[in-house]
């Protein structure tokens, strides 16, 4: 038997069974009728970087789904992470509290032991009667399962990751270097289906379910894709695309790009993965499989998105695409993330808004923002637009007046006062990032400064010319002064 739930003020239409479970339907939420809550759609990709189409950041990563997605929203292109590293960036997104001020820094820290009682992300949507859901890696390796009404795979095991295929012997890519070796640094094409793949595959399929529910409640649904998080293993047919001879080397590197390094900045660049890598003749394996991944995800994106476009929810839902954080495949000669480099702190960072969302009632347009934005500012950017009360805790400002107006600022002066700042595992280490200048500061008083308008890629460190001292000063004195210990 089926039932139709109209509720004042909430979605509007729903259908459910007798024993009231949640059935698909087939059609547009009513017609003419705005609800006052939109659901939210919440998507983390794991460890990518600007190799997107829209960001161009590789010129042979193939991604049209994101690149869909940017065209129907508001693409930031100079948006950052709050640290350049899983744990730190996904405890500040979810709970709104920079790494300065909870102490949480590293993936080392635990997140319940260094906030107990901090809210986050879905339980706020729960406590506002929205109903919250969640697949695939969100935080760090665990789910905490109180702050969810429903996850898969089961949220009572704490392990994120529905089953998932790899190679029974591994490393397969590289000899171990040692016990240094990181023993996800490495990739390959698996002859597997992706059904017998699995993973992110099953992440993007229980979405999809997900939003083919018609529901009485608004819904927050995070969708945590993983890919391209090493090891990059995937099916084979998204190795096809990138043969090895083919492959390019990473626009951003230069052989000799450290000698204008200060002793910190040489100290944190090269490492040995990537000396390892070279040393075998697997550089361009590497980015083979890291573009490989990023196709799969990207394609398993355009699943999820699929299902949005053909759901009752399709004109009523905010979406949001963010990463964690960037990834060096060889820049500054080093392998992986936790550096304050633009390589490793800019993220792919997409927000669609439908029209009749509270805090912006005549949506998104299509637009790209190129004004400094950091991932911190998502949470209380979702509350208000979907017209829930501020916390007073959160540290990032709203996003509402860029959004609104993506090339200007909301300010009659058209200006956008905020910079993004990212915090290196140590505290008092972090990255500034501005319109046009970017400074890195390390605790221990080195410095490094960029112009990004000329140099992208950050070759030509400008900190030791005299000339730039103010630029240096005014980005200092934007930044944090007192550091929470960690
Ligand atoms: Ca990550």
């Amino acid at each position: 038997m089926w039932l139709l739930v109209v509720t004042a003020g909430l979605p509007a239409f729903a259908q459910q069974d007798a024993a009231g479970h949640p059935h698909p339907v087939t059609g547009r939420e009513s017609e003419g009728r705005q609800p006052s809550h939109p659901n939210v759609l919440f998507i983390a990709i794991d460890d990518l970087n600007d190799w997107v189409g829209c960001l161009g950041g590789h010129p042979q990563t193939l991604t049209p789904h994101l690149d869909r997605l940017a065209g129907s929203g508001v693409l930031f292109t100079n948006a950052h992470c709050p640290a350049p590293a899983c744990n730190p960036s996904r405890t500040a997104i979810l709970t709104g509290i920079s790494p300065h001020r909870s102490g949480l820094y590293s993936n080392r820290q635990k997140m319940r032991e260094i906030l107990p009682d901090a809210e986050i992300m879905p339980k706020t949507f729960s406590r506002h009667g929205y109903h919250s859901a969640g697949s695939g890696k969100l935080l760090h390796y665990f789910i905490d399962a109180p702050s969810w009404d429903d996850y898969f795979p089961s949220a009572a095991k704490e392990n994120p990751f529905p089953r998932t295929l790899y190679p029974d012997q591994r490393p397969v890519s590289l000899p171990r270097g040692g016990p240094w070796q990181y023993v996800e640094t490495d990739w390959g094409a698996l002859e597997a289906t992706e059904e017998e793949y699995g993973g992110d595959y099953l992440v993007a399929e229980w979405i999809a379910e997900q939003l083919s529910i018609g529901r009485e409640q608004p819904f927050f649904l995070a969708c945590g894709i993983y890919r391209p998080h090493e090891p990059w293993f995937v099916p084979e047919k998204y190795f096809e695309p990138f043969p090895l001879k083919e492959i390019s080397l990473p626009p951003g590197y230069k052989a000799d790009d450290l000698k204008d390094l200060p002793p910190e900045g040489k100290r944190r660049g090269p490492n040995r993965y990537f000396a390892h890598i070279r040393k075998h003749g697997q550089w361009k394996a590497a980015i083979q499989g890291y573009l490989a991944s990023i196709h799969f995800a990207d394609t398993m994106l355009g699943k999820v998105l699929d299902a949005l476009d053909s759901s009752p929810h399709a004109d009523n839902t905010i979406v949001v695409l963010w990463s964690d954080h960037g990834w060096h495949l060889g820049e500054k000669q080093h392998w992986q993330k936790f550096t304050a480099w633009r390589v490793c702190t800019r993220v792919p960072l997409i927000i669609r808004v439908p029209k009749g969302s509270p805090g912006l009632p005549q949506g998104t347009a299509p637009a790209v923002c190129s004004h400094p934005v950091n991932l911190l500012s998502l949470f209380p950017t979702l509350l208000e637009l979907c017209g829930l009360p501020a916390e007073s805790h959160h540290d990032g400002p709203s996003l509402l007046p860029l959004l609104g107006d993506p090339q200007g600022t909301g300010d009659p002066q058209g200006r956008w006062p905020h910079v993004a700042i990212t915090h290196m595992a140590d505290p008092g280490s972090y990255a500034v990032s501005g319109s046009r200048w970017r400074l890195i500061h390390y605790a221990g008083g080195d410095e490094e400064l960029y112009d990004i308008e000329s140099d992208p890629h950050e070759w030509h460190n400008r900190a030791t010319n005299p000339e730039h001292a103010s630029v240096i000063e005014r980005l200092r004195r934007l930044a944090p002064t007192s550091f929470a210990p960690k």
